[in-house]
């Protein structure tokens, strides 16, 4: 008894797993068409630009390169806790800013790239 159990637990993986990847097998059940909209939707949202606010502490800056790293609170509008990353922004944003100062800020993105489109010390 145990054994089938065990026998039809291992075959129910793989089954699953091929289930996946029949489409054009048979006519798609609505699942599989859920399945479709839910990937085109997380392929379609790292495109969209989202904008958020924050602030945070200046660790590192570059105003020549448009490169400026900020320890930053979270930021609930892109749904981030809070963390140190790197940013682009357009160089002459950066003048004046400062490794140690304390800004708010703006930043426009999607992913993992996202450039500061304003920012000011606090
Ligand atoms: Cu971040």
């Amino acid at each position: 008894m145990k054994k089938t159990l065990m026998i039809a637990t291992l075959m129910a993986v793989p089954l699953t797993l091929s289930a996946c990847g029949k489409k054009t097998e048979q006519p798609a059940p609505v699942a599989t068409q859920a399945m479709d909209k839910q990937a085109m939707d997380a392929m379609a949202a790292p495109a969209a630009p989202k904008t958020g606010s924050g602030e945070g502490k200046v660790v590192s800056v570059n105003a020549s390169t448009g490169a400026i790293t900020i320890e930053h609170g979270p930021i609930q509008q892109i749904d981030w806790p809070a963390m140190t990353m790197g940013f682009t922004a357009k160089p002459e944003l950066l003048k004046g800013i400062a490794a140690g100062d304390k800004v708010a800020f703006e930043i426009k993105g999607s992913g993992e790239n996202y450039e500061v489109t304003s920012i000011r010390k606090e």
